[in-house]
This record gives structure tokens, C-alpha cells and sequence, in this order.
């Protein structure tokens, strides 16, 4: 049993630089998800301000497309994508919030560079606001910590590899 080997992320990452993609769209949420992941990268994960980058995109639909830009630019050892998608009464939600996260976690995988998913997909405005600072959280903060912890993960396995242990 105690040959088992754990890996498990941390979440300081002082020397990290890291990206915030950011929608425009539903902006007044936004600015909250926005506010909690900053925090959580410079109070949690000790990032210097330098080194974070906020990129604002129209909506939702478009962070895919920043996010793969901004990791094809070697710059960044993750990004954070934050967007608020509420439903309305038509099908344009689905399109949005769908392509949104089939983008972003397609992107990470084919560019091996953790994107974390802090947009939220509400039924209504009530449970956006909800989830931007007020009683369930912050996720853009949750995101962040999640890049965070990804960042560390993948600098441990490759650690761990390399030597052999
Ligand atoms: N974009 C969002 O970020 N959230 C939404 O709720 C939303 N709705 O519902 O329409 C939205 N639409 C805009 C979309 O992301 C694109 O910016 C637009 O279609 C232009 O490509």
C-alpha cells in the first residue's frame, strides 16, 4: 500500500503566467468572476500582477478562439476563460453555451495547456449572480484555483517522470 504513488497539485505558482479570457457579454456578472479570480491567482496562487494577462472578447462564443490564440503565443501556462451564458427563450443558448465548452476543453487537450472552465450556464439571472460572489461561490475564483492546481499537476508529472521515481 505504501508503494502507491500520489500525486496531488498544490496551488502556488509564483513564477506562473497565466491568462484571463473574459466576455463582454453579461458583463455585470462578469466583472465579479472576474474580481474572484484575480484574487484567488494573486492571494492563493501568489501570482504577481505582471504576470497576468486579461484579454475581453464579445461573448461567450468567441473565448474558444482567444483562448487558443492566446495559448499558441507559448506566453501563458494556462488560461482561465470566464463568461456568464443565462437561457433565454430561444435556442441560442445551447448553441453558445455548447460550442463554448466543446471549444475550450478541445483546446486544452489538443494543446496539452489547462483551460479552466469558469463560464457560467444559468437558467436565469438570479442563479448567475449567485454563483459570481454571492451565496454559492465565486467560479471564476474556482477556476482559477483549478488552473492553478493543473499548472502544479502537470510540473509534477513531468517532474516525477523525468526522474523516474
Ligand atoms: N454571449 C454570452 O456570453 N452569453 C449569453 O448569454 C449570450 N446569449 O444568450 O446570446 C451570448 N451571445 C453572444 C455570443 O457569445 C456571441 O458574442 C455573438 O453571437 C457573436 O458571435
Amino acid at each position: 500500500m505504501n508503494k502507491i504513488k500520489i500525486i496531488k497539485g498544490t496551488l502556488v505558482a509564483p513564477n506562473a503566467k497565466i491568462a484571463i479570457a473574459i466576455a463582454r457579454f453579461n458583463r455585470f456578472i462578469n466583472d465579479s468572476l472576474l474580481s474572484g479570480a484575480l484574487d484567488a491567482l494573486q492571494r492563493i496562487g501568489q501570482i504577481p500582477e505582471e504576470n497576468i494577462t486579461v484579454v475581453w472578447v464579445p461573448g461567450a462564443y468567441e473565448l474558444p478562439l482567444i483562448v487558443k490564440t492566446l495559448i499558441q503565443t507559448k506566453n501563458y501556462q494556462a488560461v482561465v476563460a470566464l463568461g456568464t451564458v443565462i437561457r433565454g427563450s430561444t435556442t441560442h443558448f445551447n448553441y453558445v453555451a455548447g460550442e463554448c465548452s466543446a471549444g475550450l476543453s478541445q483546446i486544452a487537450i489538443s494543446t496539452d495547456t489547462p483551460v479552466a472552465f469558469g463560464v457560467l450556464t444559468t437558467e436565469n439571472i438570479e442563479q448567475a449572480i449567485e454563483r459570481a460572489g454571492t451565496k454559492a461561490g465565486n467560479k471564476g475564483a474556482d477556476a482559477a484555483i483549478a488552473a492553478l492546481e493543473m499548472i502544479n499537476l502537470i510540473q509534477t508529472i513531468n517532474l516525477n517522470h523525468s526522474t523516474n521515481i
